[in-house]
C-alpha cells in the first residue's frame, strides 16, 4: 500500500490559502483489491504538525552544499527564511505562540501589507515588521541549545551587517531576591550544565578503557602501569562529577543596561534580577529535577552551583548557546538574555499559568525597545555578507539558472 496525494483546490491556490483548508488524500491499495479505495481528510492541524511539504506532494527543494544548506532562493535548510526576510534587530522567544502573542506589538502595517510570517517545515515560526519604526524580527526558537544554534546561525547567514540578538524566554528563579514573575536578565552572561554520560559508563563494573579512549580527566584512559584496564578506569573516574560546568560566556554589556533599564520602565525595579544565567542539556536532571525512574545523581546539584555563584538568578535552556555563539561571531552579533520567572526552585512554586501572558507581553516590550535602541553598525563585517544568498547563487547558477541578486526587504 501506498501513499498517494491530491490537491482538493484550484490549481494556482497558494500554500498557505492551503493550509487553511481540509485537504484531501487518497490511500490507494493495489490494483488487485481497488474495493478497498477510500479517501480520509487531513487537517490542518495534521498538516502543520508534519512536513507540509510531504503531505501535499509540494516540490522538494535541492540543496547542493552539505556544509551550509540553502535551496537555489538562498532559503536556510531548517529555518526557510532567505535575505530580506529577516531583519537584524531579532527577538528570540521559545514558543510559537508566544512569536504571535509579541507580533501585536509590532507597528500596525500599512493596508494591504500584512506582516511577514514563515513557518518553516521544522516549525520555526519568523514575523517581520517594525516596531518604534524600526525593523525587527521575532522568531521561535523552541526549546534547547541546538534549536538556538540554528536560529543564530542562520539568522546571521541571511542578514547583512551587524546584528541585535535578545532572547526572552521563561526559566526558573534559583535564589532569592529573585521571585516568580520576576524578569530576570543575564546582565553576568551564562554559563553551561551538562550531563556526563562517562560518569554513569565509568560506574559500570563490566567497563574497559579499550573501549574506547577512557575519557578520563587525563584524557588517555589507559591506566597505569601497575593497573591495566581496571585501574584506567578508576583513574578516569577519580573526580568525575556526574554534571559538569561551563566558565560564563558574557552578555553585551551595552545591550544589557539597555534591556535592563527598559525592563525597569514596564514593570517596576523591584521585579527585575540581573545576575549570572545558567542553560542546562536537559529539564529535568541537568536541572536538578528529581525522580526516581532514572539514576539522575543530581540530588546536590542546585546546591553546588548556589555555592559555586552567588549571583546566579535563572536556570534555562538556551541563553548560553547564544551568548556564546555572539562571543564567536568576530563581532558580528550583540546579545543578551532574559527570562520571566515561571518558577521558584527553591521554594518550588510554580506561577499561575493565566498570569504568564501578562509577563510575556511586558518582557517583549522591553525586549523590543532594547533592541531598536542599541546602536549596530550597518557596515557588513566580511564574514557577515549574506553567506547564503552567495551560497545560494553558485547551486542555481550552476543548473544554469538565471540568479536575480537584488534583494527584496520584506519591511520596505
Ligand atoms: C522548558 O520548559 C522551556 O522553557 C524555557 C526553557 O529554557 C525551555 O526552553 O524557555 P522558553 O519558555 O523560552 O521555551
Amino acid at each position: 500500500m501506498h501513499l498517494e496525494h491530491t490537491r482538493a483546490m484550484r490549481p494556482n491556490i497558494s500554500h498557505r490559502e492551503c493550509l487553511g483548508r481540509q485537504i484531501h488524500t487518497y490511500l490507494v491499495t493495489p490494483p488487485s483489491r481497488p474495493a478497498q479505495r477510500r479517501t480520509r481528510l487531513v487537517t490542518r492541524a495534521q498538516v502543520e504538525s508534519t512536513d507540509a511539504a510531504a503531505v501535499i506532494g509540494r516540490h522538494k527543494p535541492i540543496y547542493k552544499n552539505a556544509n551550509f544548506p540553502t535551496d537555489a532562493e538562498g532559503r536556510t535548510y531548517h529555518l526557510g527564511t532567505k535575505e530580506g526576510e529577516v531583519a537584524p534587530r531579532i527577538l528570540s522567544v521559545g514558543s510559537v505562540g508566544r512569536a504571535q502573542l509579541l507580533s501585536t506589538l509590532l507597528d500596525p502595517p500599512a493596508p494591504g501589507r500584512p506582516l511577514f510570517q514563515r513557518m518553516s517545515s521544522r516549525g520555526f515560526l519568523t514575523i517581520t515588521g517594525r516596531y518604534e519604526g524600526e525593523p525587527v524580527s521575532i522568531v521561535s526558537t523552541h526549546m534547547g541549545q541546538p534549536n538556538m544554534d540554528f536560529v543564530v546561525r542562520e539568522n546571521r547567514a541571511v542578514v547583512q551587517g551587524q546584528m541585535a540578538i535578545v532572547r526572552l524566554g521563561t526559566c526558573g528563579a534559583v535564589q532569592r531576591p529573585a521571585k516568580l514573575g520576576d524578569l530576570l536578565i543575564a546582565t553576568h552572561g551564562s554559563i553551561a550544565i551538562r550531563r556526563d554520560p562517562d560518569y554513569w559508563t565509568l560506574l559500570e563494573s563490566s567497563y574497559e578503557p579499550s573501549h574506547g579512549n577512557g575519557g578520563g580527566e587525563n584524557g588517555n584512559g589507559k591506566g597505569s602501569a601497575n593497573g591495566g584496564h581496571a585501574n584506567g578506569a578508576n583513574g578516569a573516574r577519580a573526580g568525575r562529577k556526574p554534571y559538569a560546568t561551563s566558565l560564563p560566556v558574557p552578555a553585551d554589556p551595552q545591550l544589557a543596561a539597555l534591556l535592563a533599564a527598559e525592563a525597569a520602565a514596564v514593570v517596576g525595579p523591584d521585579r527585575v534580577v540581573e545576575g549570572l544565567n545558567a542553560s542546562a542539556d536537559s529539564f529535568y536532571s541537568s536541572q536538578g529535577r528529581t525522580g526516581s525512574d532514572f539514576d539522575d545523581r543530581n540530588e546536590g546539584l542546585l546546591g553546588e552551583l548556589v555555592a559555586a555563584h552567588p549571583d546566579l538568578v535563572s536556570l534555562e535552556m538556551e541563553t548560553f548557546q547564544l551568548l556564546d555563539l555572539a562571543r564567536c561571531s568576530k563581532g558580528s552579533i550583540k546579545a543578551i538574555g532574559m527570562c520571566v520567572a515561571l518558577a521558584e526552585r527553591y521554594s518550588n512554586a510554580f506561577l499561575e499559568y493565566r498570569k504568564l501572558e501578562e509577563l510575556e507581553i511586558s518582557g517583549g516590550t522591553a525586549a523590543l525597545r532594547a533592541l531598536v535602541h542599541v546602536p549596530l553598525e550597518r557596515t557588513p563585517p566580511a564574514a557577515t555578507a549574506s553567506w547564503a544568498a552567495a551560497e545560494a547563487g553558485t547551486a542555481a547558477e550552476a543548473e544554469g539558472v538565471e540568479v536575480e541578486r537584488k534583494v527584496q526587504y520584506v519591511w520596505d
